[in-house]
């Protein structure tokens, strides 16, 4: 009858709430309004974490990253018109960086045509100076076991790509990511591992690559391949399962890469220059600080299964130089679009995945002053759902550079009313600390190394609450000297 009937009756927000449990759906990052707050509710009820946010943008870049470091859809849940409108932004990024967000089910593995792989062997073989680029879509195939056996067994060079790095861990002796420019330069033939021809990797184009340098492009999505360049093989199909095919195929002969040749000799004394390089300036004693002391100390520190997430300019493209990496999917960062903006939402999806899935591992994130600006609000998320954060805040005072104090203060001519405030500039030596204190984290405002060591020990030693260092570095400091004009800026 019709009241039995009514009684079994499921509101919309219960049956899209099921629709999502039923796809497995573990996270949804949203902002409530009247037409979607009994779908968190509903959503609620069946066991599925709701994470109200700020801003549906970060939202968005939260559910983003669930897909990535999981494998399994995120979902953002949103008002309609203006709280969509903020979306885009997420969902534009997820899309640039081949991340889903869709609610879908896990695709079919699908191989790489057999004489392509036979193909791609022979070229390997013949390589003189050979090198494989490990990029962020190896990592979401779970490609690691696989790629890391094609490194070992045949004494390969590798150089991940930003967020590529892990697969195979950083610190591995065949990793030559401290000699970038002249394996890039100087390499005859280069696998890409879900690695893309983008700006990333210079569009795969002279002066950073020999003009007849042969790619072989190992990737799930056909568009790709092509891109750019004409590839001297192409492999479609799932990155780990066509890592495994080259495996099996180079096998059949009794070949490796010799790890006495000249091209070896090279990479490792172009790494052996450059990480001195790198060391003399982090051993600077002058203050403020440069971004080298700052990230050599912060490393010092790092927990080996920490998340890194970061952003910024400088801050993002040198830290990634000091800061290693030793397991897959567990850096994020500005990514394809190079996106102002990501990292807080990045960092409270990666705290939630922690916190479910290996309790006492925390997330590092490390933000430009002007990149923390752009999601600052979401530290009230970080407190209120009390994640293991550490938010470390380079502060330039500016995007790229900025002015110390007393440069300010001489240039905007404070309260003159035609002052002219440089379009780089923010304000200088902001505390952003007491935001995170504002909302019961704890902060630190930090000038010198000891400072800076200290901070951070009592942070990772605190596992009650989040903290945000505020680490005070050279307004005007910058990149150490490089060997090409086109690299003395940062990319963005
Ligand atoms: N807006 C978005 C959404 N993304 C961008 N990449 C930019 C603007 C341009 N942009 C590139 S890096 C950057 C900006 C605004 C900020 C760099 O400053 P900061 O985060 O302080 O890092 P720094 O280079 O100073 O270390």
């Amino acid at each position: 009858n019709f009241a039995e009937r009514s009684e079994e009756q499921m509101s919309g927000a219960q049956v899209i709430a099921q629709a999502l449990k039923t796809q497995d759906v573990e996270y949804i990052f949203g902002i409530v309004g009247i037409p979607v707050t009994e779908i968190a509710i509903a959503a609620q009820q069946l066991g599925i974490k709701y994470i109200g946010m700020r801003n549906e943008q970060a939202a968005c870049y939260a559910a983003s990253a669930i897909g990535y470091l999981t494998g399994r859809p995120g979902v953002c849940l949103v008002v309609s018109g203006p709280g969509l409108i903020h979306a885009l932004g997420g969902m534009a990024n997820a899309n640039v960086n081949c991340w889903y967000m869709e609610c879908c089910m896990s695709p079919p593995v699908s191989m790489a045509e057999t004489s392509a792989v036979r193909m791609a062997a022979s070229v390997i073989r013949n390589a003189k100076q050979p090198l494989l680029i490990i990029g962020k879509g190896a990592a979401y195939a779970h490609a690691e076991e696989n790629i890391k056996k094609l490194v070992e067994q045949y004494k390969l060079p590798f150089l991940p790509t930003p967020m590529g790095k892990g697969v195979v861990p950083d610190n591995h002796p065949n990793c030559v990511g401290a000699a970038r420019s002249r394996a890039l330069q100087f390499a005859d033939v280069i696998v890409l591992f879900g690695a893309r021809l983008n700006w990333i990797l210079h569009f795969g184009l002279p002066p950073r690559y020999q003009p007849d340098v042969k790619f072989i492009q190992v990737d799930i999505c056909a568009e790709e391949l092509g891109n750019n360049v004409k590839p001297a093989v192409t492999l479609l199909g799932d990155i780990s399962a066509v890592s495994k095919q080259l495996l099996e195929e180079l096998d059949k002969t009794a070949w490796e890469y010799p790890p006495e040749s000249k091209w070896w000799k090279t990479l490792r004394e172009k790494m052996k220059s450059n990480e001195a390089a790198s060391k003399e300036l982090a051993s600077k004693k002058s203050l403020p600080m440069n971004y080298y002391t700052v990230f050599y100390h912060v490393q010092e520190q790092l927990p080996r299964d920490c998340f890194v997430v970061s952003e910024g300019a400088n801050t993002m493209d040198i830290g990634r130089t000091v800061l290693q990496n030793y397991l897959p999917r567990h850096r994020l960062d500005a990514g394809t679009f190079g996106t102002m903006g990501v990292g807080l939402g990045f960092a409270i999806a990666a705290a939630m995945v922690a916190k479910d899935r290996s309790p006492g591992q925390r997330v590092i994130c490390v933000e430009g002053d002007s990149a923390f600006g752009f999601s600052g609000m979401e530290v009230e998320t970080i407190c209120r759902y009390n994640l293991p954060i550490i938010l470390l805040v380079v502060n330039n005072n500016g995007i790229y550079q900025g002015f110390d104090m007393n440069t300010w203060k001489e240039t905007s001519k404070f309260r003159d009313p035609t002052a002219v405030v440089p379009p780089m500039c923010l304000l200088p030596n902001s505390h952003y600390e007491q935001i995170m204190t504002a909302f019961g984290g704890k902060g630190y405002f930090v000038e010198t190394p000891e400072e800076l060591q200290k901070s951070l020990r009592q942070s990772l030693a605190d596992t009650t609450k989040p903290s945000l260092i505020n680490i005070m570095i050279e307004p005007q400091a910058t990149r150490k000297a490089q060997d090409f004009h086109w690299l003395t800026r940062s990319n963005m």
